[in-house]
């Protein structure tokens, strides 16, 4: 798989330039706090590319060369294996993961004249890394300095984003069936929530009944820190303080996923504490479904990725303007960004690695097209803000978004998310139900 990851690549990069290689740079270890660190996960395209999971390494990608994939990685160090367990190390690096050569991270810099003698592209993220950066500008200072006498010079510097975005941007089948068990575990972690769900509980406390979920099915960790907001927060985007009690009558708003294999789901579901839908939330809840739905049905193979938002906003703005919260003509309102108060995200992003994963969204102006392999989420919300005097009284600080997570195929979408409750009597059936 990684290897036919590395063969892809090296196709585009010899398709574009003379004599290229090309750079990438694991994750590093970061402190937390004293002699602690931060949990490591590795770089994603670094993990894309290599399948090598241990910080301090860089990927050289040599095509035409009779080592085309060179790995510096750290040595193995019996002295340190007693406390963190053994590393890949050098000989594991050329035996278990495919490199031609590999050497010690320290010789990095002994090493890299020699290898890109011969490259005059090199394929380099600058500013990934501070010691490579400046190891990869001497590189560039001493080939222009002997350019007359020596080789020629190493002078063409390129991002390599814009080819590993393209590839990583279309899953394959492995990558499907990652996101797919991603967004099965992160189901069984929102009924957890649902079913736990009562007014009295903390919003950790929900929190840790999903994610002890997450884990218990063999989820490594999160794609991204749990947002679990009760009350107003659920107008906070980003909320993650997760510290209040559930009071009744209040909504839950968690937006979460769990990793599964290095791919996330990113999900959003928002039901009532004690279990019942107020008239007003119901109102709302109805306009954010019926606009995720219809987001949902425009993201189809061949169709514009804007038509996704498009046709969100479209069923908001209805919604907003039934309510008397938005007022006029509703081509005028979407035109003027009227609904931008209510609504200020956009619909979709990608999904895959990175919870908003690379690729392109555009080619200069235009909206690129949605084809099958592509994963994005659907997520419309309304956010109705607690202090604004123009929204009836009844409806503020209501926040509800519903997201799920949607592949394209060939003839339409799959909804990897769908057996998550979202209508409203999925919901009231299950909250606060815990055994069944
Ligand atoms: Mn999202």
């Amino acid at each position: 798989m990684f290897t036919e990851r590395r063969t892809k690549l090296i196709e585009k990069m010899t398709a574009e330039a003379d004599h290229p290689a090309a750079i990438f740079v694991s994750a590093r270890e970061a402190t937390r706090n004293s002699d602690v660190n931060y949990e490591f996960r590795q770089e994603s395209s670094f993990y894309y590319l290599t399948g090598f999971d241990e910080p301090d390494s860089v990927a050289l990608i040599r095509p035409g060369t009779e080592a085309p994939f060179v790995m510096f990685v750290r040595p193995h160090d019996p002295e340190m294996a007693i406390w963190v367990g053994p590393r890949v190390g050098i000989e594991g690096a050329v035996e278990n993961y495919g490199a031609d050569k590999a050497y010690p991270i320290e010789a990095i810099e002994e090493h890299l004249t020699e290898l890109l003698s011969e490259t005059e592209t090199l394929y380099y993220p600058l500013g990934a890394d501070e010691e490579l950066d400046a190891l990869i500008l001497k590189q560039m200072t001493l080939r222009r300095q002997n350019a007359q006498r020596g080789p020629r010079a190493l002078g063409d510097l390129r991002d390599p984003d814009p080819l590993i975005g393209e590839m990583r941007l279309r899953k394959s089948e492995n990558e499907i069936a990652s996101l797919t068990q991603a967004a099965v575990v992160t189901g069984q972690g929102f009924e957890r929530a649902m079913r736990t769900t009562r007014s009295g509980l903390h919003e950790y406390e929900v929190q840790a009944a999903m994610e002890s979920e997450f884990r218990r099915l063999g989820s490594r960790r999160n794609g991204y820190p749990s947002i679990v907001a009760s009350a107003h927060d659920s107008c906070i985007l980003h909320y993650t303080t997760n510290r209040k009690e559930l009071v009744d009558g209040d909504l839950l708003l968690i937006d979460a996923g769990a990793e599964w294999e290095y791919y996330t789901a990113d999900v959003t579901r928002t039901w009532p504490v004690n279990g019942q839908f107020t008239p007003e939330q119901r109102t709302i809840y109805d306009v954010v479904l019926r606009a995720q739905h219809a987001g949902i049905a425009a993201a189809q193979p061949n169709h514009r990725f804007d038509e996704i938002h498009e046709a969100s906003v479209r069923v908001l703005v209805e919604g907003l303007t039934d309510l008397k919260i938005l007022k006029g003509n509703i081509e005028q309102l979407i035109e003027n960004d009227s609904y931008r108060p209510f609504y200020m995200h956009s619909t979709s992003h990608w999904l895959g690695m990175d919870v908003h994963d690379v690729g392109r969204y555009r080619n200069g102006e235009d909206s690129i097209n949605l084809e099958s392999g592509m994963c994005l989420t659907v997520e419309p919300g309304l956010y109705l803000d607690p202090k604004n005097e123009n929204i009836p009284e009844a409806y503020r600080g209501i926040g509800i978004r519903i997201e799920d997570d949607i592949l394209i195929t060939l003839d339409g979408n799959k909804n990897l998310s769908s057996h998550i409750p979202s209508t409203p009597e999925e919901i009231e059936a299950i909250v606060g139900h815990l055994e069944r």
